[in-house]
């Protein structure tokens, strides 16, 4: 993983200038319906114009915390997902690197697998009875049994592993570039990608993944920000940003806390969790839209 961080000052700068970019934005699509109206242009032309104005910037977001669980803060999180009552984590490190199925409300570990030292573990996804897991460079995934963790098979990809969900028919992995992979869930063949760009602007560093009603959440690896993106385009549509959140942890802790990464859904009780690496809490948050 590059410590090259220009690429998320830039995008810092990108988010910090989008007050006056909405507000540019608003005046524009003003006086576009200002001017609509004195030519006595059809009320559709300006809804059409409006409608894609709004594909092209994105939104934004804060949060309200919810609530507050413990979290293992010696848990480098890779990955995160909450399926059927309890949450299931990755995490990475050499020598460190587990797969988990942990109690949301006590943070208690019901079950754990440790994986070969040789191996960094990375994101994951549940696929109906299995666990999909990457590794970082090893460029080798591992598939499980879901209720006991045995290790049932592998498969290779060619780049690095970071990130993975899945949209209920193909898995979405991300590699650490602006790239998001789509394979096949039976075969690990890739079938597609898309690019990930705000505007024009390639959004790279994507990491920690989960699909939500039909957007691809991922975290943009050292920074506060998770995109949410379009599966069919690629286009970020909004940008949560967790800035304060860290803060929130108490200071006591060792390991330091590291970086945001580990976002989790729970689709029945729509509630969005978040939390970071090594960080002794995770939080349900609520999205609060920045007008
Ligand atoms: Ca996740």
């Amino acid at each position: 993983m590059s410590q090259n961080l220009s690429g998320i000052q830039d995008l810092t700068g990108l988010f910090a200038g989008r007050t006056r970019m909405n507000f540019m934005h608003i005046m524009h699509k003003k006086t576009l319906i200002l001017i609509s109206s004195l030519l006595l242009i059809s009320p559709i032309i300006i809804l059409f114009w409006d409608n894609v104005a709004q594909g092209q910037t994105p939104r934004y977001y804060h949060y309200r915390v919810i609530n507050t669980y413990p979290h293992d803060h010696k848990a480098f999180t890779q990955g995160l997902i909450y399926h059927d009552g309890v949450l299931y984590e990755s995490t990475g490190k050499w020598g460190q690197s587990s797969l988990r199925q942990v109690d949301l409300k006590t943070g208690e570990i019901l079950q754990i697998y440790h994986l070969p030292r040789r191996y960094f573990a990375e994101g994951m996804t549940i696929w109906q009875n299995k666990i999909i897991q990457l590794t970082w460079r090893s460029k080798i995934g591992f598939v499980y049994n879901l209720k006991n963790f045995e290790p049932l098979t592998h498969f290779t990809y060619p780049t690095e592993g970071w990130g993975m969900t899945n949209d209920g028919e193909k898995l979405i992995m991300s590699d650490g570039t602006d790239k998001l992979y789509f394979l096949n869930v039976k075969t690990f063949e890739t079938i597609g990608f898309i690019q990930v760009r705000d505007q024009n602007i390639p959004i790279t560093k994507l990491n920690e993944l989960e699909y939500i009603e039909g957007e691809i959440f991922a975290n943009v690896w050292k920074s506060d920000l998770i995109a949410r993106i379009s599966p069919q385009t690629g286009q970020v549509l909004g940008w949560i940003d967790l800035n304060g959140l860290k803060s929130l942890l108490p200071k006591t802790t060792h390991p330091k806390p590291n970086v945001l990464n580990g976002i989790a859904y729970d689709k029945i009780g729509q509630r969005l969790f978040v939390t970071g690496k090594f960080w002794s809490q995770l939080f349900e948050i609520q999205l609060v839209p920045v007008r």
